[in-house]
């Protein structure tokens, strides 16, 4: 008896060890976004296995363009359905009369215990005035 205790043990933790989290990775499908032509950027924040389950990725923001100003405020998290491989994250420019120099955007995944990161793990995209 305590040997299959001892085995079930050693099968679990190898379960265990390999089940892998998925890696995770964002790019840059459209770089270039523009005010005046209501032109939208787009990142996609994509991962590799583990799709039986939702997963949902941080992120953070920066760049030069101001969030709330330059375009709506992103959450700071964007969830992958279960089945699907990547996510969206639009940057839609927000309109105003007054010009200015092309700012970025940089979205940067945070860390977390649910997936890696993986070697793309920030992209930029640019908003330009026209
Ligand atoms: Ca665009
Ligand atoms: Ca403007």
């Amino acid at each position: 008896m305590r040997i299959f205790l001892a085995l079930a043990l050693v099968i679990g933790l190898a379960a265990f060890a390999s089940a892998q989290v998925p890696t995770v990775t964002v790019t840059a499908t459209d770089a270039r976004a523009a005010e005046a032509t209501k032109d939208p950027g787009t990142f996609v924040v994509s991962h590799t296995g583990g799709a039986e389950k939702d997963l949902t990725v941080m992120y953070s923001i920066g760049g030069t363009a101001t969030p709330g100003e330059d375009y709506p405020a992103l959450p700071g998290k964007v969830a992958i359905p279960a089945g699907t491989a990547s996510a969206v994250i639009t940057v839609m420019p927000v309109q105003d009369k007054k010009p200015e120099k092309p700012e970025t955007v940089i979205l940067t995944l945070t860390e977390d215990p649910a997936y890696e990161v993986g070697d793309e793990k920030s992209a930029i995209l640019t908003i330009w005035d026209k």
